[in-house]
């Protein structure tokens, strides 16, 4: 994965994070990848992919679990 800043982070985060409450739910990660043109991602992949990286199992993305998740 290439690098990433994290003031690019935030603002993807930020971007990503719909309603701004800071937390990414699976509903905001599902849209935010329609917008950018993948349009494959179910709502049950999208919560399979937060799964993966929700490090607390909160089912929601902590900006600290995105930022984990970008630098892995
Ligand atoms: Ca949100
Ligand atoms: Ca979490």
């Amino acid at each position: 994965m290439a690098h990433i800043d994290i003031e690019e982070a935030r603002k993807q985060f930020e971007r990503i994070d719909g309603d701004g409450d800071g937390f990414i739910t699976a509903a905001e990660f599902k849209s935010a990848l329609a917008q950018g043109g993948d349009w494959n991602v179910t709502e049950s992949v999208a919560e399979a992919i937060i799964k993966s990286r929700d490090l607390n199992g909160d089912k929601v993305l902590s900006f600290d679990e995105f930022w984990s998740f970008l630098n892995k």
